[in-house]
């Protein structure tokens, strides 16, 4: 944080399990860093988690991470508070807060969620009944009423030049081991342990078409050596009827950016994944982060039913039926992810509409930092 000026929101993230909590807080703090100017003090309980995904380190401008364990006794708040997925203050950073001659804004940055009621409650204040603080709940979403979602200013000129430029994808390819065929439909795999990746490999396997699988490190890939009964190394290729396997290293947020942009078909998870993939203007397949008492499962049909509005009976039906595969354990037939496959180019089509028409809404941090400067 360059002297003389303080950091003009707090940031703080929990990391509750794997990369979303790290991987929507650091993008959000490069947004408003990059984008607005804002200097970000990210305060972070896991950095290691941030770690795996900015492995070259956070040595970005207007960006300072720092491990939340205690805070320091004498914290001077920021003038916007930023918490994400609900990560509860300490109760003497809220009295900080409170003693400021100008309170800071303080938001409660929610999950994302395609429901209807977010646009009821996106904005609503809650009152710390201690201090009299206003705390407004911030939701993501997909329609004009709600928070939006994150994307940086330049994120479809990077994505465009990046098709556009073959050296470009070839340091790319380099960089992550990969070589891709040209003639073989090309899918990424990131999600979580699923009977349906059993039956898409077999699907790819026995398909008519050469496929390559490309699989970062991780719980899907575990999954798959698990299925293979061996270990599964990064660089290697495993070949099986039409399909190649292909694991990947962990990589770089922005490297992933890339995969998501080469591959026809991309698995995605969580909700940073899967934010990225609909920009990417791809085909996706959401594995949605299970939660209690089934309640993900109405958030993926109403995730669904707004993506599927426009579109065909027959492709919408496949989509439809390898997300409820993926996230219901219903199983999939061979000939069911074939149609899935057929489906791929009006897929296709569909994906670069729907990416233009989430972009026409303003994005997620400029939403705050708009709320931000209205008068409470
Ligand atoms: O990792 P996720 O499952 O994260 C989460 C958390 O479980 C969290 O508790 C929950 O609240 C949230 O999902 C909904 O999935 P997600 O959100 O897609 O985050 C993954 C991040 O990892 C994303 O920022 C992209 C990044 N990533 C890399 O940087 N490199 C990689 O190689 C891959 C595969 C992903």
């Amino acid at each position: 944080m360059h002297a003389g000026r303080g950091p003009d929101a707090d940031l703080f993230c929990r990391v509750i399990d794997n990369f979303g909590d790290a991987g929507v807080c650091w993008r959000l703090a490069r947004a408003l860093a990059t984008d607005h100017g804002w200097r970000i003090r990210l305060w972070i309980d896991a950095p290691e988690a941030l770690a795996r995904i900015k492995p070259g380190g956070w040595d970005e401008g207007g960006i300072e991470v720092r491990q939340w364990t205690t805070l320091p006794a004498d914290i001077e708040p920021a003038a916007c508070v930023i918490e994400a997925f609900a990560c509860e203050l300490p109760r003497s950073y809220i009295d900080a807060m409170a003693a400021r001659p100008q309170p800071p804004r303080w938001f409660n940055l929610e999950y994302l969620s395609a429901e209807d009621w977010v646009e009821g409650c996106h904005g609503l204040a809650s009152r710390d009944p201690a201090t009299g603080l206003a705390k407004h709940f911030f939701f993501p979403g997909f329609t004009p009423r709600t928070g939006g979602l994150l994307r940086e200013r330049d994120l479809f000129a990077r994505r465009d030049a990046w098709r556009g430029d073959g050296a470009l994808q070839q340091a790319t390819f380099a960089r992550l081991g990969m070589q891709p065929d040209p003639g073989a439909l090309q899918l990424s795999l990131f999600s979580y342990e699923s009977p349906a990746i059993a039956t898409l490999l077999d699907a790819l396997a026995a398909g008519s078409r050469p496929a390559q699988l490309w699989v970062p490190e991780g719980r899907a890939l575990a999954a798959i050596e698990a299925l293979y009964g061996r270990a599964l190394r990064p660089g290697e290729a495993y070949r099986r009827g039409a399909l190649e396997l292909r694991p990947l290293r962990f990589m770089d947020q922005d490297d992933y950016d890339a995969l998501l942009w080469h591959a026809d078909l991309n698995i995605v998870r969580g909700e940073d994944s899967f934010v990225r993939a609909q920009w990417a203007a791809r085909p996706l397949l959401w594995h949605i982060y299970r939660q209690q008492d089934d309640v993900h499962l109405v958030k993926l049909d109403a995730f669904l039913d707004r993506l599927c509005a426009d579109l065909d009976p027959a492709p919408a039906q496949a989509l439809r039926a390898a997300h409820a595969a993926w996230n219901r354990d219903l199983p999939l037939s061979p000939g069911g992810w074939q149609a899935l496959f057929l489906a791929l180019p009006a897929l296709q089509k569909h994906a670069e509409a729907w990416a233009a028409s989430l972009s026409l809404q303003p994005d997620l941090a400029s939403q705050l930092v708009s709320f931000n400067q209205t008068p409470i």
